[in-house]
């Protein structure tokens, strides 16, 4: 820090403020309303330094390199003393030629970092004069000046309606010292250009920089399950400077990459050779998959489609929006990604959304994400603001979008770049409105500056160096330059939280795709005791509102359970009420969704993960434990659901398939009491086509549920298929604060096995929502679940160690427990 002559450790990759925290300087961030009290931070500046030894071997080299991966962000980069570098980007990527500075021996490396605070308000007075008008800010998550637009670092640090204002500065990824002589591949790129079941074209696209003209060899081999092959190389001849060589090659029954659920999601090693003069001069290795991947936007009768088509099929997108792991992204895991990663995977998603106000993930984000068969909608980083438009942002911009697309394009897993998160509708419904009553010459210049960035910049970026992806240009809209609508493009739904709209709306708000709806629920009570005392355990208390980050978040909350539940009796009931009514919410979408299928063709939730304990959509906590709606998530998710619904006057069954393959099975319904006596029941016969949607019993919901106690039933629907229950679902006929659940009596019985846990349960009534909680930290198969009498379920969860009065630490609450 400067200012304090001490100089101390600190971690590369890492940040201030996780540094600070390891020196004991500052108190845990996350803990009671510890954020507060470190506003401070991204005040002051920071200076970093390291020595580092350079031997003549590597100082004997015709170039040496030193290479940022990432510089969180207003960075004076000093090597032995001199200015070699002035960063101001935290997504791009930096690359010095520092031969001329370098000693042989021991080497200073010293990197000054601005307060990122100041140096954005810099930024924004220096331009904003010059900006035609100051639309900045559109609205504003945090309570400081949005200077976050005129920085290129993530926006979520400055604040959001789910994550602290903690903006941090550092050496967010790794630093490298790169020797090469003559000539390096700088980039490998395969590109698909045709692609069918007997054979793929491909052209391995090679980026060279050479110091001199050569002749050269370039050779490629592939590498899938064991077995390598390498293709045919080619000479060539390289001038000074940058190159691009191109070797086309095929690959004979090429094995496809498919979304989860789909099919397999293999990935190809390639690994490309330089060679001058005989010698290997240098080697590239990259993986990627093969699939064709589209957007179809077709014009239909009522607008135009919008779906995703791998290999020529057409996908059902299963999923969520997807925020960085952590408010200090440096510190997040190998481990935390994969957990994450294995999270969507069994919850049976296919597709998850970067969002525009985090980071361009890690590179193993997306290694996961193309090892599991999870698609990935790419924003650019730019969300819920207007963004300035003068030349050097501009140019920042560009090199940003550079730097990724050329990093991410093998990846087989991402299927869309879109360019900005809610920018365009915000643009619609506020900017427009106010300046129309500019002059023309204002509004046309301030519609510019939008339009340079996202039709013109980012486009063209793709264009160039990603032509085969489809570029969206904000999520969500309606087409080039058109509004979203329910009938072209994609949608963020938020009737239901932000303006009050009942559940049920999600049974009438159609649209060709959503890209975003949520509902808020908060974390678990265990989780809450990590961050605070006793006496926060009161939702108003101020540490729970510091970790509740929505202006109107605990309000909407209210107003909710006021519709749909009983007042809950106390702080613990109040945190597993809210998870389960999130849940209920988004089983609901999500089954509306599927249900609409073909018309409606993509369903992504917000969101999938916390940044830092707090109240927020998600539906995993910071540590990634599910919370409710995970549970219900994975079953609403699954590739085969028998949904209820009960809507418009008529009650229907339907059947969704997200199969690749027709399959036959059983449908049986019934409609039950909550002590077990069954009133009603039928059974049909069902055949499902690959990929659809059958309505299989519909009924004028009057006459049908006439005779029905409504408050005491639930209607029972299971899908069997020699004896195995391919999905099973409960569709209550009345908002659940009106049902007359009673105190269950539920046994228990439980085993142990070398490191698995087994849990026995049944019941003599429903049991609503039944939660399994313990103290250790533990995943249980299965939770949150209804349970019916006369019923036996199983859930299991694996432990190294057998704990100790196991029966008596196992809590086992349910709804009827809460009021
Ligand atoms: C969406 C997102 C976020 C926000 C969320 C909840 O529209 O794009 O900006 O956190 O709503 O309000």
């Amino acid at each position: 820090m400067i200012g304090s002559e001490e100089w101390l450790e600190a971690s590369v990759p890492g940040c201030v403020h996780t540094d600070l925290l390891a020196n004991e300087l500052i108190p845990d961030p996350f803990y009671r309303d510890n954020e507060l009290k470190l506003g401070w931070i991204d005040k002051v500046p920071f200076e970093y330094k390291t020595k580092f030894k350079v031997d003549k071997s590597v100082l004997n080299h015709d170039n040496i390199e030193l290479y940022f991966k990432g510089l969180d962000t207003y960075a004076d980069v000093y090597v032995n003393g001199k200015l070699v570098l002035s960063a101001d980007n935290m997504f791009r990527e930096w690359k010095i030629d520092v031969k001329k500075f370098l000693e042989v021996g021991k080497n200073e490396l010293r990197i000054y970092f601005h307060s990122p605070f100041h140096r954005g308000l810099m930024e924004m007075e220096k331009h904003t004069n010059k900006l035609p008008y100051d639309l900045s800010p559109l609205y504003s998550f945090a309570n400081q000046p949005i200077t976050s637009t005129y920085t290129r670092k993530a926006p979520y640090q400055y604040g959001w309606d789910w994550g602290p204002v903690l903006t941090t500065s550092g050496i967010w990824r790794g630093v490298y010292l790169k020797a090469w002589n003559q000539a390096r591949i700088n980039n490998l790129r395969i590109v698909q250009k045709k692609l069918s079941a007997d054979k793929a074209l491909l052209s391995a696209v090679f980026e060279i920089e050479s110091m001199s003209t050569e002749d050269c060899f370039i050779g490629l081999s592939y590498e899938m399950g064991g077995i390598s092959k390498k293709v045919q190389g080619i000479k060539t001849n390289l001038k000074k400077g940058l190159n691009l060589v191109s070797l086309d090659f095929e690959i004979p029954e090429p094995k496809l990459w498919w979304p989860n659920g789909m099919g397999e999601h293999p990935v190809y090693d390639f690994v490309g050779q330089l060679n001058i003069k005989n010698e290997k001069t240098d080697k590239i290795k990259v993986k990627s998959g093969l699939r064709t991947a589209k957007v179809i936007c077709t014009p239909d009768k009522k607008g135009k489609s919008f779906y995703f088509e791998i290999n020529g099929i057409p996908i059902f997108a299963k999923g969520a929006n997807y925020i960085p792991c952590d408010i200090f992204p440096s510190r997040v895991s190998e481990e935390h990604y994969r957990e994450v990663i294995q999270a969507a995977v069994d919850a049976n998603m296919n597709m998850l959304r970067v969002w525009g106000g985090g980071i361009y993930e890690e590179d193993i984000f997306y290694d996961l994400c193309d090892e599991n068969g999870i698609m990935v909608w790419q924003d650019f980083m730019f969300a819920c603001h207007s963004y300035p438009g003068y030349k050097e942002f501009l140019e920042s911009v560009k090199n940003e979008a550079i730097d990724n697309v050329k990093r991410l394009r093998n990846h087989p897993c991402i299927v869309i770049w879109c360019g900005n998160n809610e920018i365009d509708i915000i643009f619609e419904r506020r900017v427009r409105e106010k300046i129309e009553k500019r002059s023309p010459e204002i509004r046309k210049k301030t519609l510019k500056t939008y339009d340079d960035l996202f039709y013109k910049v980012l486009p063209d970026v793709c264009k160039k160096y990603d032509e085969t992806r489809f570029y969206w240009h904000s999520s969500p809209c309606g087409g080039w330059k058109k509004h979203e609508t329910a009938n072209s493009g994609d949608v963020h739904y938020w009737g239901v939280w932000h303006e009050d709209h009942p559940f049920e709306k999600f049974n009438e708000n159609r649209a060709r795709f959503f890209s975003e709806w949520g509902f808020q629920s908060y974390p678990e009570f265990k989780i809450v005791k990590e961050f605070t005392r006793p006496s926060d355990w009161d939702i108003l208390s101020h540490v729970m509102k510091s970790h509740q980050k929505s202006s109107y978040g605990n309000e909407k909350i209210d107003t909710y359970l006021k519709m749909y539940y009983n007042t809950p009796k106390d702080f613990r009931s109040y945190l597993y009420v809210t998870q389960v009514m999130q849940a209920e919410a988004g089983k609901l979408a999500i089954e509306t969704h599927r249900r609409n299928r073909p018309f409606t063709m993509g369903t992504l939730y917000w969101q999938l993960n916390d940044c830092w304990p707090v109240a927020s959509w998600a539906s995993l906590d910071y540590k990634n434990r599910w919370k409710a709606f995970h549970y219900y998530a994975k079953k609403a998710y699954s590739d085969v659901l028998a949904v209820v619904s009960n809507f418009e006057g008529c009650f229907k069954v339907q059947v969704v398939s997200d199969l690749s393959e027709s399959f036959q099975a059983e449908l049986e319904m019934k409609i039950m009491n909550f002590t077990g006596k069954e009133l009603w029941k039928n059974s049909l016969p069902v055949n499902m086509e690959a990929n659809t949607c059958k309505t299989f019993f519909e009924e004028k919901s009057d006459t049908f549920l006439k005779e029905i106690d409504k408050k005491n039933t639930a209607f029972i629907v299971r899908l069997v298929q020699d004896k195995r229950i391919l999905s099973k679902n409960i569709f209550y006929l009345v908002r659940f604060k009106d049902l007359n659940l009673s105190k269950p009596k539920i046994r228990k019985k439980i085993t142990f096995t070398s490191n698995s846990h087994r849990i026995e349960l049944s019941t003599d009534r429903f049991v609503k929502s039944l939660y399994l909680s313990l103290d250790e930290d533990v995943f249980f198969s299965d939770n949150f679940f209804d349970l019916l009498p006369g019923e036996k379920k199983i859930v299991t969860f694996s432990s190294e160690k057998k704990i100790e009065d196991f029966e008596k630490k196992l809590e086992v609450m349910s709804l009827v427990d809460t009021y």
